[in-house]
């Protein structure tokens, strides 16, 4: 009797240190986007939340978070030109970054994190501030190449 119990109590232990163990490698996925000429490759990139996204290749480059294209309550990104940048993303949503100084050359990407709901809805809103706010227009090619790819992905 005791003797059974122990054995379960054992079982238990390794199957929750096993759990843990495949929790945390599920949970801390690590991301590389590089920049290259005056591209973001990859210019989409799909996480999941707590994920880490390191933008390599930086030199005469920034990342700069667009604050009308972020899920609200993001913390914004604007990184030091040609400085490496590290970032962990813990909420789902959609978020439009740029390149400053190449804004012009439509240097820019998007990270969706997770499953946010009703991603067409986001993107349509975030193609609506371009009516008030001109200074995003490259973001639109941008918008419109993610819905494809999210289509053609099945996620919307
Ligand atoms: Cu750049």
């Amino acid at each position: 009797m005791t003797n059974t119990f122990s054995r379960i109590r054992f079982a238990t232990v390794i199957l929750l240190a096993v759990t843990a163990l495949w929790g945390k490698a599920a949970l801390s996925a690590d991301h590389t986007i590089t920049a290259v000429a005056v591209k973001f490759k990859p210019m989409f990139l799909y996480i999941e939340p707590g994920d880490t996204v390191n933008w390599e290749s930086m030199t005469g480059h920034n990342v700069e978070t667009i604050d009308l294209m972020s899920p609200e309550g993001l913390e914004k990104i604007n990184s030091e030109l040609g400085a490496n940048v590290t970032a962990v993303f813990e909420s789902e949503g959609i978020i439009v970054y740029k390149c400053t100084p190449h804004w012009g050359a439509r240097m820019g990407g998007i990270i969706v994190v997770g499953k946010p709901e009703d991603p067409s809805a986001i993107l349509d809103s975030y193609l609506a501030t371009l009516e008030t706010d001109r200074s995003n227009l490259p973001a639109k090619g941008l918008l419109k190449k993610l819905r494809k790819d999210m289509e053609s992905k099945g996620l919307l």
